[in-house]
């Protein structure tokens, strides 16, 4: 962190962590560059947000501006009750996974570098959405200059490994390396999982620092590999990844997924009903842990967001229509009913 920062420098780099949605991160990142103090200390990081707000306004600028850009946007716009993003080297059976998981179409082929860009496809998980983004391979070779952007608004990571290939002992090194190269670093931490290794504290408050709650997934279980090969990986890594092991091409475990991600990333349905009138069972609104009625009131519009007074509460917290306020915290299957 630059020395001598006004409060609202650090009010901006907060609200900029806590931003994930594209358009407003461009926003945070201007108001970054606005009020951080000018002197020699903090040119590096002056010029490391004019960077970030020059590639986030082009990838922004991407589907609005047809015909002007060749390409389309990378950054995926967060859908659903969380973004996960699957990262590996080439030819792992990311896009294969993902195809069978979400039902997507996108690419797949038997050779490496395959996928070129951002896809992203649902995964379902009773009546809620995850969104799962396929993306590129990371490889010593090569990484897509835009892949630490189409990170930034990601809950996670899906960290693909062919385990029936020994290289995959220097693939996954060699990835982690090249994205913290960049900031993003990959951890074993889940907001939902106790076991998992403590979050390295952040010794730098270095705002563009981005850990990823990740999960290995050994796939290509059916080709007979090693059984050691994970345990192996993890010593060599020095790191517990929770490991879901299965395979894209029979469908083994991969049932696996969905709950997993449900639990480990905290995810809260909540059910809303407008008084006078039958609950709206079948399409949740979603927070996490920690998120709260006037949450919940956010999601629903934000004029009634504002305008919030009380809730009456149905869940296993509460007593049955009991009043609430609006800080008061949702838990999984409540049913709350917003008054204005
Ligand atoms: N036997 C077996 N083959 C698989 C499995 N998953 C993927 N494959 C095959 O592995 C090859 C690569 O699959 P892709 O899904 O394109 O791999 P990718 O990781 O997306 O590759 P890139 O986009 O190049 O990074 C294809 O020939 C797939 O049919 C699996 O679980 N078992
Ligand atoms: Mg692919």
């Amino acid at each position: 962190m630059p020395t001598n920062v006004s409060p609202e420098y650090k009010k901006a780099e907060e609200a900029y962590r806590k931003a994930s949605e594209p358009g407003e991160r461009l926003d945070c990142l201007r108001e970054l560059l606005r009020t951080i103090p000018k002197h020699k200390g903090t040119e590096h990081l002056q010029a490391d947000i004019k960077t970030r707000i020059k590639q986030l306004s082009e990838e922004l600028a991407g589907p609005k501006k047809a015909g002007r850009r060749s390409g389309p946007s990378h950054v995926v716009h967060p859908e659903g009750a969380a973004q996960v993003c699957l990262i590996g080297p080439p030819n792992a059976g990311k896009s294969s996974l993902h195809a069978h998981l979400t039902g997507s179409h996108t690419d797949i082929g038997p050779y490496p570098y395959t996928t070129h860009l951002s896809v992203p496809g649902m995964l379902t998980f009773e009546d809620i959405h995850i969104q799962l983004v396929d993306l590129p391979p990371v490889s010593s070779e090569f990484m897509e200059p835009w892949m630490v952007n189409a990170l930034q608004p990601a809950d996670g990571v899906l960290l693909v490994v062919d385990i029936s290939d020994p290289d995959c002992l220097e693939q996954v090194p060699t990835i982690l390396e090249r994205l913290a190269e960049k900031k993003v670093f990959l951890t074993p931490a889940w907001p939902g999982l106790k076991t998992g290794e403590a979050v390295e504290p952040g010794e730098d408050d270095d705002p563009f620092r981005l850990d990823l709650p990740t999960v290995l997934i050994a796939n290509k279980s059916d080709l007979d590999p090693d059984p050691e090969e994970v345990e192996i990986l993890e010593d060599l890594l020095g790191l517990r990844f929770p490991t879901l092991t299965m395979s894209a091409k029979t469908g083994d475990g991969t049932d696996e997924l969905a709950p997993f991600l449900f639990r480990a990333l905290e995810v809260v349905r909540v059910y809303t009903k407008t008084p006078g009138k039958p609950a709206d069972n079948d399409k949740p609104f979603t927070v996490r842990r920690g998120g709260t009625v006037h949450d919940v009131a956010r999601l629903v519009h934000k004029d009634v967001a504002r305008d919030l007074k009380f809730a009456r509460m149905w869940g296993d917290e509460v007593f049955d229509g009991q009043q609430v306020g609006p800080d008061h915290l949702v838990s999984d299957g409540d049913l709350v009913e917003l008054h204005l």
